[in-house]
């Protein structure tokens, strides 16, 4: 037997030293200004980021690619203090709840004898109601933020980093368009990084169909990771992500909308079937979720090119083109459009 100590390193400190890799001689130094404001996207995925290969990193098993949503996103503020205070959408957040802990716990990332303190005073341009506010885009803004703060001036794949180690999908929040999130094979993670696709495609819509709101059952951080643990299909999942995110690549380039909707709408039926058979299963869709894709498969019988897509909830997201705006909103009277690109 080994008379070593069993040294565990823990997530935090494996984060933060992921972190000062990202930051590389401007880790440490202390802040340019008193304050950083910064603004990212929500991301919808079309190839869906499930399941990790290391926890604490929040690195992938598989790569992603998502589309931004414009406007609509997180707007965030953060100022040197004294001490820590939060205000989420106007209202103070308690540093003891879930997500305070998690705010803090992550800034302790950048903390130093400089910068002792953090007020982050943080707004979802995302109706609340919407159900579509996330760790992704708030996760992308903080660390925009902080690149102003510190005045590190960071380039993409670094900040994509640094927003992944408060959220696996925040890593593609940080840019606009398509944003492909590679998986990397590292294991320290300084290849997993949010790499934009160049090609635009203004006539994109995406609906916003808001189904059922309030909190969710499962959070998808527990969900992926029973779903790994537990499902016999997930084996199944990586290579199928892989494929379809090939496809999506090609798609995108011969703005191919059909090849690009029916490949979302599958892959995201492959992301719940391996949750559906995850034991116990992690069931995420409701009666009103199967209505939707109902009507979305009768829309698209009679000939109107629209796909869906789901996340970690029971809404559902609709893929369509602006051709198809008005059939659309004719069809689905409750879907919110977005134009990621501006339209
Ligand atoms: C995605 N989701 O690609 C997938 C599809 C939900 C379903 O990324 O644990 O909040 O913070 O890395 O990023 C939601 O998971 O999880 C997610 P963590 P995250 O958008």
């Amino acid at each position: 037997m080994s008379d070593r100590p069993n040294i565990r390193i823990s997530g935090a400190a494996r984060r933060r030293a992921a972190a000062d890799a990202a930051l590389g001689d401007r880790a440490g130094k202390p802040p340019a200004r008193t304050e950083g404001k910064a603004f990212a996207p929500a991301n919808i995925a079309l190839c869906k980021y499930w399941g990790k290969r290391d926890e604490e990193l929040r690195l992938p098993m598989n790569s992603s690619v998502s589309i931004s949503l414009g406007a609509l996103g997180t707007r965030t503020r953060v100022r040197l203090g004294d001490g820590d205070r939060y205000v989420l959408n106007g209202s103070p957040l308690a540093p003891e709840s879930a997500e305070g802990r998690r705010l803090r716990e992550y800034l302790d990332l950048f903390r130093g004898p400089a910068a002792p303190g953090f007020e982050v005073d943080t707004e979802n341009t995302i109706p609340t109601a919407a159900g579509l506010a996330s760790s992704a885009s708030a996760f992308a803004a903080l660390a925009k933020a902080l690149d102003v703060l510190f005045g590190w001036g960071l380039d993409l794949g670094a900040l994509s980093i640094l927003a992944r180690l408060g959220s696996g999908s925040a890593a593609r929040s940080v840019a606009a368009g398509f944003v492909e999130w590679r998986a990397g094979e590292r294991s320290d993670g300084s290849d997993s990084v949010a790499i934009p696709w160049p090609e635009r495609w203004p006539q994109l819509r995406i609906g916003l169909l808001v189904l059922a709101s309030g909190p969710k059952s499962v959070g998808s951080r527990d969900a992926m990771r029973h779903t790994v643990e537990t499902s016999p299909l997930y084996a199944a999942w990586p290579e199928t992500a892989r494929q379809d995110l090939e496809t999506l690549r090609g798609a995108v380039r011969t703005r191919d909308f059909e090849a690009l909707g029916r490949t979302a709408e599958a892959n995201a039926m492959a992301m719940h079937a391996t949750m559906l058979a995850a034991r116990p299963a992690v069931r995420y869709w409701r009666a009103e979720t199967v209505a939707a894709l109902d009507r979305v498969a009768a829309a698209r019988a009679e000939g109107l090119p629209v796909y869906a897509t789901l996340d970690a909830g029971p809404n559902v997201k609709l893929l369509f083109e602006a051709a198809s705006e008005m059939a659309v909103a004719a069809a689905f009277p409750e879907a919110r459009a977005v134009a990621p690109f501006g339209g």
